[in-house]
């Protein structure tokens, strides 16, 4: 028993790897969450990756601020993006609805602008 589970989990694994490209799993944005990559079409390093519940998040300093060029929202909650490191210090914002995939910013002219996100559920 113990054997064919272990060989069941092999075959799948390998199933899973052979589908998909290098590089793809960090593109992933699990339910329930919000991310955001450095690049567009969700590549590059995942700056954000929470999961979603209500509040302001900073994006780090060294850790994708002015570099979000691409977001997935995979929750029931509204992301709004903000250009600085607060929303009231911001002058720019932009609101992304539950469900949203955003693989490019610059659609928005929020390329490389995000410096911190409010998250409302
Ligand atoms: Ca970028
Ligand atoms: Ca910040």
């Amino acid at each position: 028993m113990f054997r064919t589970v272990l060989a069941l989990s092999s075959t799948v694994l390998l199933m899973v790897s052979g589908a998909t490209p290098a590089g793809a799993l960090s593109s992933f944005c699990h339910p329930n969450h919000v991310c955001m990559w450095e690049h567009s079409a969700y590549f590059g390093s995942k700056y954000v990756n929470r999961l979603a519940v209500s509040g302001v998040f900073d994006i780090g300093m060294w850790d994708g601020d002015n570099e979000i060029s691409s977001l997935s929202n995979t929750s029931n909650c509204t992301i709004t993006l903000h250009d600085n490191d607060s929303p009231q210090s911001s002058t720019r914002h932009w609101v992304f609805l539950p469900y949203d995939d955003q693989p490019d910013l610059k659609v928005w002219g929020a390329n490389d602008d995000a410096e911190s996100f409010t998250v409302r559920c």
